[in-house]
């Protein structure tokens, strides 16, 4: 990373709508002519250590605007970023962290941080003339790749009004040999279940917030199943060309000790095994949050899926270093999502990549449901060579901003793509 390149002239925060129609915090940082501009992304199924996301209250956009937090922090942001190295994320991170004083952003915001950090980076790329994913090459020490897509294909839970208590069935193209390969056969398995639902009398023309298919599928089974049977559909091998991945989102099946399935409630060691039956059923090489953010009873079982699984850990590790440390202590899973917004900033995003793959975890860098349409996610995933990505469906143009931009980098970047040795082992 190239540093000293440009300190921050201006910093502007002004209120901008997500895909959900939803407000969100935007930063535009200058640095002398140059300028970059980044839109913080907002989740759902929030976790709840995450960098706080602040609304307003009040009767605009429904309470939830953002317009007055922004007036009451503008000044004090800009103050304290103004003169600091736009190209050194750590820098950043201290002077937004030095303003504010709690882990969680409790006073500026998440979203404001998120805001902030990456406009700062992409001021910085535009200031040196350089794509910015080139100016996060060496921030982690791996080399720069096209990421594994992981790619929504029915949604349930808070992505789909808990139409499943399952938030996500994505599909993971282990065969593809190229990126381009892996999106189009991701697109034919969403065509595939599709009209496998549509055979079963679902209307799909209805979309959840990411894209994907939402119906109101008898079971979880059901769900998983169909989505099994949209690969054939689509002419590839389940398991070999195309296999599956499960987002259970289990913090919002979880309250008082217990999970709610399938209308009843179970236990952590009864959920967990429900999950291992699937595993058992369906070619499945990843589960996220098989477990509740807190549930350290449910994450101790979960650890026995390695290592054929990956084991990928959400609202667990919420994109902090020091709780990827603490899951790599107890060896529960062998992989962290990375979503810039959870950390707070850029810096600790980067550290987060760090702290898993100096225990060869892997990493999975993820939208939230809440998106917008820039594609510096796109960027992150390859600069800091993380491996994988995980974006929604493929369609939806907060989407597919990100999908055409890998497109685009595989065309003239020249750079090496990931495949499925990019998911964990181990
Ligand atoms: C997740 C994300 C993205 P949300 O749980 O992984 O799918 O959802 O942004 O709602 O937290
Ligand atoms: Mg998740």
């Amino acid at each position: 990373m190239t540093r000293g390149a440009g300190l921050i002239a201006d910093c502007h925060l002004w209120q901008a709508l997500d895909s959900r129609g939803d407000p969100t915090v935007a930063a535009t940082i200058e640095i002398g002519s140059a300028s970059g501009t980044a839109l913080a992304p907002a989740g759902a199924s929030a976790g709840s250590h995450e960098a706080l996301f602040l609304r307003d209250g009040g009767s605009a956009y429904g309470g939830r605007a953002v317009a007055d937090h922004i007036a009451r922090v503008q000044e004090r942001v800009r103050a304290a970023v103004i003169g600091v190295d736009a190209a050194d994320p750590w820098a950043v991170d201290g002077a937004l962290r030095a303003l504010d004083g709690d882990d969680r952003l409790a006073d500026i915001g998440g979203h404001v941080g998120t805001a902030v950090s990456i406009a700062a980076w992409l001021a910085a790329a535009s200031a040196q003339g350089v794509a910015p994913w080139q100016l996060l090459v060496g921030a982690t020490a791996r080399p720069p790749t096209l990421p594994l897509p992981m790619v929504n294909i029915v949604s349930g839970g808070a992505h789909a009004a808990g139409i499943i208590d399952i938030q996500d069935v994505l599909c993971v193209p282990v065969g593809a040999g190229s990126f381009a390969e892996a999106i189009e056969w991701c697109s034919r398995v969403r065509a595939g279940t599709r009209a496998v639902l549509a055979e079963a009398g679902f209307a799909t023309a209805l979309i959840a917030d990411e894209g994907g298919l939402a119906a109101p599928f008898a079971s979880d089974d059901d769900a998983i199943a169909a989505v099994v049977e949209g690969i054939a559909r689509a002419g590839l091998q389940p398991g070999s060309d195309v296999a599956v991945a499960l987002d259970v989102a289990a913090t919002e099946c979880f309250a008082g000790g217990q999970y709610r399935m399938a209308g009843q409630r179970v236990s952590s060691p009864e959920f967990v095994d429900r999950i291992r039956q699937w595993r058992q059923r369906y070619p499945l090489v990843s589960i996220e949050d098989g477990a509740a953010e807190d549930d350290d009873e449910g994450w101790a079982l979960l650890a026995e899926l390695r290592p054929e699984t990956q084991v990928l850990g959400d609202d667990r590790y919420v994109t902090s270093p020091q709780r990827v440390l603490r899951g790599i202590e107890r060896g529960e899973a062998n992989a962290v999502l990375i979503k810039p917004n959870q950390a707070g900033t850029l810096a600790r995003a980067l550290d987060a990549i760090v702290a898993a793959s100096g225990a060869g975890w892997a990493s999975v860098v993820s939208a939230r449901s809440g998106e917008t349409e820039e594609t510096w996610l796109a960027d992150l995933a390859v600069g800091t060579g993380a491996g994988q990505i995980k974006v929604g469906s493929t369609m939806r143009s907060e989407r597919t901003a990100k999908w055409n931009r890998l497109l685009w980098l595989e065309q003239t970047a020249g750079l090496p793509y990931a495949g499925r040795a990019a998911l964990a082992r181990g």
